[in-house]
C-alpha cells in the first residue's frame, strides 16, 4: 500500500525548504555568502545556485521535458567536477543573481508540473517522487549550509529556541536495551519518497545485542578524554590513530579548554561550558569507535541500528520510524532546525522506540560500524551519482538525522554516509555490545 503523497505534500515540502534556504543566505551579508568559511565547505552561494540548478536539471527538463532555465550553468554547479575548496574561484552566479535563478526556476517548475496526476507511469513523476526527492536535495544542502554557519567566524547569525529537557523519567531509564535476537525488515519497498539506497525491502537476521538508550553523552566523553583516550592507540584502529596524529585531534571539534581546565565549545558563533547530558556531536567516526573499545563496547552495525529504530516485536514488522508510522512531531524528535543543539539525553519520551530506545531519530548523526554498500536488489534510481558511486568501503553510515535535518530527507530507513574522518558534520554516535545466550535481560 502506497502512503500519501498529495500534491499539497510535496508542495508543502518544495516550500518549506525553500523558506529555509532563503533564512540560512538572507542572515548574512554578501561577502559572507561569497567567502570560503572552511576548505571543507562550499561558499553559501555555490549551494543556493546548486540547488536550483538541481531542481532545473531533475523539474523543468527530466521530469517536465522542457530545454531548462540555465543549462550552461550545469558545470559550474556539478559537485562531481569542482571540489568544495575551489568553488570560489568558479564564475559564480553573485548572490542576488542566484535568488533570482532559483526563484525562476521553482516557478516553471511548478507551472509545468503543478497538476502532474501521481498515477503517472513514469517513475519519475509516480507518486510525484521527483517532487520529494528534489525538496529533500534541497533540504540536505540547507543542513550543509547549517554546518557552513557552524564553521564560520563572526557575528551569531542564526538564533532559536532551547530544546526540551529530558523527560522525567529519564533517571530511571535503563543505560541499554535488549534487542532480542531474529530476523526483521530492512529498507523499504513501498516508502514513495524513500531514495534508491533505502530500496529494497530485505529481510536481515539479527542476533541478539544490547543498545544504548540514548547517544553517548558530553559528560562520558570527556571521561574518555580525562582518561587519556586521545593519547592511547590500544583504542583506535591503525588507520583511525594514524588519523588522530596527523590532525592532532584531541577533543571534538569546535571544543576549547577555558583557563581552568574544563571544556568549552563554540556553537553557531557563541562560546559556551560544553553541556554534560548532552549528546556529544561533532565526532569523526575514527573517535567514536576509539570510545567505544574504551567502554568495552563497539558502535552498532547499520544493520541494528535500524532494528532497534523500527522492528515492532508485537506486530511482527517494521514501522517507518521508532515510534510508529506517523510523521515526526515536535514531541518525537529533535528535527528540522527548531533547536540549535541537540536535547538532553533521556528527551523526547514519546519518540522512543518499540524497545526502548530513545532519540534514534533527531539530535545528531549517529556513526555506525559499517561501511556505505547496496542492499542485495539495488537498482540506482534515477541517477547512479545519487548513492552508487559512493558504494564501497570508503564510507561510513551514519543513522537517524540530527536536529538540522528536516522531516522529509528523515525516516527510519535513510541512510547517510561520509568519510571516517569528517566531524563538521553533526555527527555523533551510541554504543553497543553483544548479548549472550541466557544472559539477565
Ligand atoms: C547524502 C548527505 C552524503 O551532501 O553529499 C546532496 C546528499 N547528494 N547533493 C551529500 C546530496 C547530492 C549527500 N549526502
Ligand atoms: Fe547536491
Amino acid at each position: 500500500m502506497a502512503l500519501t503523497t498529495d500534491l499539497d505534500r510535496a508542495l508543502t515540502a518544495l516550500d518549506t525548504a525553500r523558506l529555509r534556504t532563503l533564512a540560512l543566505t538572507d542572515c548574512v551579508d554578501e561577502g559572507e555568502l561569497t567567502a570560503q568559511h572552511s576548505p571543507l565547505m562550499s561558499p553559501l552561494v555555490w549551494d543556493l545556485a546548486h540547488i536550483g540548478n538541481q531542481e532545473d536539471i531533475w523539474l523543468v527538463r527530466a521530469a517536465a521535458g522542457r530545454p531548462g532555465v540555465r543549462p550552461d550553468l550545469d558545470g559550474i554547479y556539478d559537485a562531481f567536477q569542482h571540489t568544495r575548496s575551489s568553488r570560489t574561484e568558479l564564475p559564480l552566479l553573485r548572490p542576488d543573481q542566484a535568488r533570482r535563478y532559483i526563484a525562476q526556476v521553482r516557478d516553471q517548475a511548478l507551472h509545468l508540473l503543478g497538476d502532474v496526476p501521481a498515477e503517472s507511469e513514469d517513475p519519475l513523476l509516480a507518486d510525484r517522487f521527483v517532487l520529494g526527492m528534489i525538496a529533500q536535495h534541497e533540504q540536505q544542502h540547507d543542513e550543509t549550509m547549517l554546518a557552513t554557519h557552524q564553521l564560520r567566524r563572526g557575528a551569531v547569525a542564526l538564533t532559536a529556541a532551547e530544546p526540551p529537557p529530558a523527560a522525567a523519567d529519564a533517571l530511571r531509564l535503563p543505560r541499554e536495551a535488549l534487542i532480542p535476537g531474529g530476523p526483521f525488515t530492512m529498507g523499504t519497498s513501498t516508502d514513495p519518497w524513500a531514495l534508491d539506497n533505502e530500496r529494497p525491502a530485505h529481510q536481515v537476521d539479527v542476533p541478539a545485542f544490547y543498545l544504548d538508550t540514548a547517544p553517548v553523552v558530553n559528560a562520558d566523553y570527556e571521561a574518555f578524554i580525562a582518561d587519556g583516550g586521545y593519547e592511547d592507540p590500544r583504542w583506535w584502529t591503525e588507520t583511525g590513530w594514524a588519523h588522530r596524529c596527523h590532525a592532532g585531534l584531541e577533543a571534538p571539534l569546535f571544543w576549547t579548554r577555558d583557563v581552568s581546565g574544563g571544556w568549552l565549545r563554540r556553537r553557531f558563533g557563541a562560546v559556551e561550558p560544553v553541556p554534560p547530558n548532552e549528546p556529544v556531536v561533532h565526532v569523526s567516526w575514527y573517535e567514536a569507535d576509539a570510545y567505544a573499545r574504551w567502554a568495552g563496547r563497539r558502535l552498532p552495525t547499520e544493520a541494528e541500528w535500524e532494528k532497534a529504530a523500527r522492528h515492532d516485536p508485537s506486530a511482527g514488522r517494521s514501522r517507518r520510524y521508532p515510534w510508529g508510522d506517523a510523521d515526526p512531531g515536535p514531541e518525537h524528535a529533535n528535527l528540522g532546525q527548531r533547536h540549535l543543539r541537540p536535547a538532553p539525553a533521556g528527551a523526547y519520551p514519546e519518540g522512543r522506540s518499540a524497545h526502548g530506545v530513545g532519540q534514534l531519530i533527531g539530535d545528531v548523526w549517529e556513526w555506525t560500524s559499517s561501511d556505505f554498500q547496496p542492499y542485495p536488489g539495488f537498482v540506482a534510481f534515477p541517477y547512479k551519482e545519487y548513492s552508487e558511486v559512493f558504494f564501497g568501503t570508503d564510507y561510513k553510515v551514519l543513522r537517524g538525522g540530527a536536529f538540522g535535518v528536516d522531516p522529509v530527507a528523515c525516516r527510519g530507513t535513510f541512510r547517510n554516509w561520509d568519510f571516517p574522518i569528517r566531524r563538521q558534520i553533526f555527527s555523533g554516535f551510541r554504543t553497543a555490545r553483544d548479548a549472550h545466550p541466557g544472559e539477565a535481560v
